[in-house]
């Protein structure tokens, strides 16, 4: 056969497989949930998702420049982790990676996504909503997505779908991408919020549409300086990534995010309190730009990057309130964590850098935000649920690909044997009975890593499809460190190793070529 002739036999061939896959995906999700029939309620779920918190920015995790008096009461009645990871130290990979229980890697084009972006998540496939749905759970989905809407051409102004309904939630009511890219407006179900039909709104990240100015042309006229990038159009005095034209009334303020945010969460909790309900509350904070409400802005001596933290603190004292209100913390599991590792200055000149007064965002951890050290991934982590998971702290080693079917478990739903391939169940773990976490995990930013036991390796192969074409000069393919003596990351001891290197990047290939973890 000609290669030529073989190619539509292997699309055909993909196409099958991924079919079948799907249908069993569809078939084993929808069985039924033992612990919803027999009368027994299982627990509901609300996972907090916060933007670019790193291992050090909650006080119960050392900060001491402010406080978090919030997240600190759900440690203090619940398990802290300690060597919990995000699959990524990006946003879009790490979200895509815990809502499908798939490492990022395996997909091409997982990167941080610009706001006009088609949906990365395949809508035949289960997916955390989706699986807890079938279970009989009410899904809800609030703050922001960034895994992209749509499937094309997004046409801002009609229904922008496939998104979160598609995908498995029955509500949502998101930003599309991040606060700092275009369209700043809200997207409820399927519609843009509050949009005039009169002033309807065009984006692009190509080039500029509408006469509105932009951070370049006008710089004068911003409200926060731009320190890289985020030179596109100016919403409210602070310019963005990307350009948009017209939804004048439909943009939100920065400033009362997190109130809309919080509030937007407890109604879905309000109306659903009597169902087994999963809530997905993924605040903006602490992502820039940082706009904090006056209520909070300069309560804190190091800068507004210190006071969003007290804002995002706040935010999970509203969600808390609301369940306490409804009688529901000892029927709730919280979570709380962070989508990836921090980052100072992130774009814009907000003076967080120079006022941060020794405060260390990545607690003793090397690098943050897009780095592939530990400060990278390792972010906080706390399970509560008063009556099931005993106080304490666990140095387990977890991963959020996990959660998919750990939720599963304790919902008594079933995830199909294709589905979620690298999401193992922790339950137990969460909930403190064992503290026997997984033997390995990859971490990711644009290079890969992979940890087993007290060994990291970091491996700088390039992989087509996801990985920066760049490596800094002489530096080295293999890096390896020993974080039980150096949990900084300071000193690479690949060449002492070599044995070590080997078999953990053998580890490393055999889990990227058998497809799951
Ligand atoms: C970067 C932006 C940064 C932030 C990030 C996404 C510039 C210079 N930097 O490209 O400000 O928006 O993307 O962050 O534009 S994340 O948490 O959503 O991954
Ligand atoms: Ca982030």
């Amino acid at each position: 056969m000609t290669p030529k002739a073989l190619i539509p036999q292997l699309n055909r061939r993909r196409f099958l497989q991924a079919f079948s896959l799907a249908l069993a995906d569809m078939a084993a999700s929808q069985s039924a949930n033992p612990a919803l029939h027999s009368g027994s309620r299982p627990p509901n779920i609300v996972l907090i998702l916060s933007d670019d918190v790193g291992f050090g920015d909650v006080s119960c995790y050392g900060a001491k420049d402010f406080k978090t008096p919030n997240i600190d009461r759900l440690a203090q009645n619940g398990l802290r982790f300690t060597d919990a990871h995000s699959v990524a130290s990006t946003c879009t990979p790490s979200r895509y990676a815990l809502l499908t229980g798939t490492y990022s890697s395996r997909k091409d084009g997982v990167q941080i996504l610009p706001g006009d972006a088609s949906l990365l998540i395949d809508t035949t496939r289960s997916t955390m909503p989706s699986v807890l749905k079938n279970a009989g759970y009410v899904t809800g989905c609030v703050g922001k997505w960034h895994v992209g809407l749509g499937n094309g051409k997004i046409d801002w102004n009609g229904n922008i779908e496939p998104g979160p309904l598609e995908t498995g939630f029955d509500y949502s009511f998101i930003l599309p991408a991040t606060a700092d890219r275009v369209p700043t407006v809200f997207v409820e179900d399927h519609r843009v919020v509050g949009l005039d039909p009169n002033d309807p709104i065009e984006v692009s990240y190509a080039a500029k549409v509408g006469d509105e100015p932009t951070g370049k042309e006008d710089p004068q006229l911003l409200k926060m300086k731009l320190s890289e990038g985020h030179d596109g159009t100016i919403v409210d005095g602070v310019s963005r990534i990307g350009f948009m034209s017209g939804g004048h009334a439909a943009r939100w303020v920065d400033e009362n995010m997190a109130a809309t945010l919080a509030g937007k969460a407890s109604a879905f909790i309000e109306k659903n309190h009597e169902k087994p309900f999963f809530l997905y509350f993924t605040p903006s904070d602490i992502h820039v730009p940082r706009m904090p409400n006056a209520k909070f802005a300069g309560t804190t001596s190091c800068g507004v990057r210190c006071d969003v933290i007290e804002q995002l603190d706040w935010t999970v004292g509203q969600i808390m309130t609301e369940l306490e209100r409804r009688n529901l913390t000892g029927k709730t599991l919280v979570i709380f964590t962070s989508d990836n590792g921090p980052v100072v200055n992130d774009g814009y000149d907000d003076g967080s850098d120079r006022l941060l007064d020794g405060h260390k965002p990545a607690g003793p951890y090397r690098g943050g935000k897009y780095s592939i050290y530990e400060g990278g991934t390792r972010i906080p982590f706390i399970a509560y649920w008063p009556g099931h998971i005993k106080q304490g702290v666990s140095n387990a080693l977890i991963d959020q690909v996990d959660l998919m079917r750990s939720f599963a478990a304790l919902a008594g739903a079933s995830v199909p044997k294709t589905g979620a391939p690298d999401s193992m169940n922790v339950s137990s773990v969460l909930l403190g009975h064992s503290r026997k976490g997984r033997s390995s995990l990859i971490e990711e930013s644009q290079w890969l890593a992979i940890r087993q036991g007290q060994w990291k390796l970091v491996d700088r192969n390039e992989r087509p499809g996801h990985l920066a074409p760049f490596r800094g000069e002489n530096q080295p393919v293999f890096e390896l460190y020993d974080l039980k003596n150096d949990p900084g990351e300071t000193t690479n001891v690949a060449e002492s190793h070599p044995e070590i290197v080997q078999s953990l990047s053998r580890l490393l290939e055999k889990i990227r070529a058998q497809g799951h973890s």
